[in-house]
């Protein structure tokens, strides 16, 4: 490296580590960290977006990226650490802590979940400047067309879930212990790994977001116009990846 990138590199790397909290430094969504590999208790921390906040543009502002991830995942993240340190609650995995968690615990289930539940829609999404997305493949696309017929279908389903929750709360494709794929909503930041809170239970392939703070800058009160948004953004390969 020479002198001008190492001082480039240092003062990146200087910066990045003054600017943020503790909490926030952190790996790549849905990376294990090195804690995890080494099977020591799971520890919260804010995975940085796998793209830059404008990059969802112009399905989803710059704004919002900023601030629904930087504050609201952010605080989620701190406060579900604070919980889990107060409870004395340690786990393996963040899933193996939300399948722990009942619904009187509540700083845990609204922290817990809130973390699960955004760490899962950022890196599900996808930049898409073409207004084209690569479409589910292999078995992915297999398991929708065995369960809704067609990916329409299933996206036409999930719009439903997402319009029907009344307030607060995600819509959800889910796999069920018999490997086929669901759908579900959950209040709030519940979801569906709650084994002691949801209604529904599986593991979650991806989620959808609709609190207000999600989409209130640019859609106000058009959730379905969202919704819609959202779909053109959805990351087919990474979601694949979530199957078991
Ligand atoms: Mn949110």
């Amino acid at each position: 490296m020479n002198k001008r990138n190492f001082l480039k590199t240092s003062a990146t790397a200087f910066l990045g580590t003054a600017l943020l909290p503790h909490w926030a430094c952190n790996s790549p969504a849905g990376e294990k960290t090195e804690q995890e590999e080494q099977g020591a208790a799971y520890s919260p921390s804010l995975p940085e977006l796998p793209y830059a906040a404008d990059a969802l543009m112009p399905y989803i502002d710059k704004e919002t990226m900023l601030i629904h991830h930087g504050k609201h995942h952010g605080g989620y993240v701190k406060k579900f650490a604070a919980a889990l340190e107060e409870a004395q609650l340690k786990g393996e995995s963040l899933e193996a802590l939300l399948a722990q968690i009942d619904g009187e615990q509540k700083a845990l289930r609204n922290n817990g979940g809130g973390h699960y539940n955004h760490q899962l829609f950022w890196r599900t999404l996808k930049p898409n400047s073409s207004g084209e997305q690569p479409l589910p493949q292999g078995d992915l696309a297999q398991a929708i067309e065995g369960s809704f017929g067609s990916l329409e279908n299933l996206l036409e389903a999930l719009k439903k879930e997402a319009l029907s929750r009344f307030g607060s709360g995600w819509a959800w494709i889910c796999q069920g212990e018999d490997k086929k794929l669901f759908l579900c909503s959950t209040p709030n930041q519940d979801n569906p790994l709650m084994k002691k809170i949801a209604e529904k239970t599986g593991k979650p392939l991806f989620g959808i977001d609709v609190w207000e703070h999600a989409y209130y800058l640019n859609y106000q009160n058009r959730r379905a116009d969202y919704v819609d948004a959202v779909f053109k953004l959805i990351h087919w390969e990474e979601v694949a990846k979530n199957l078991g």
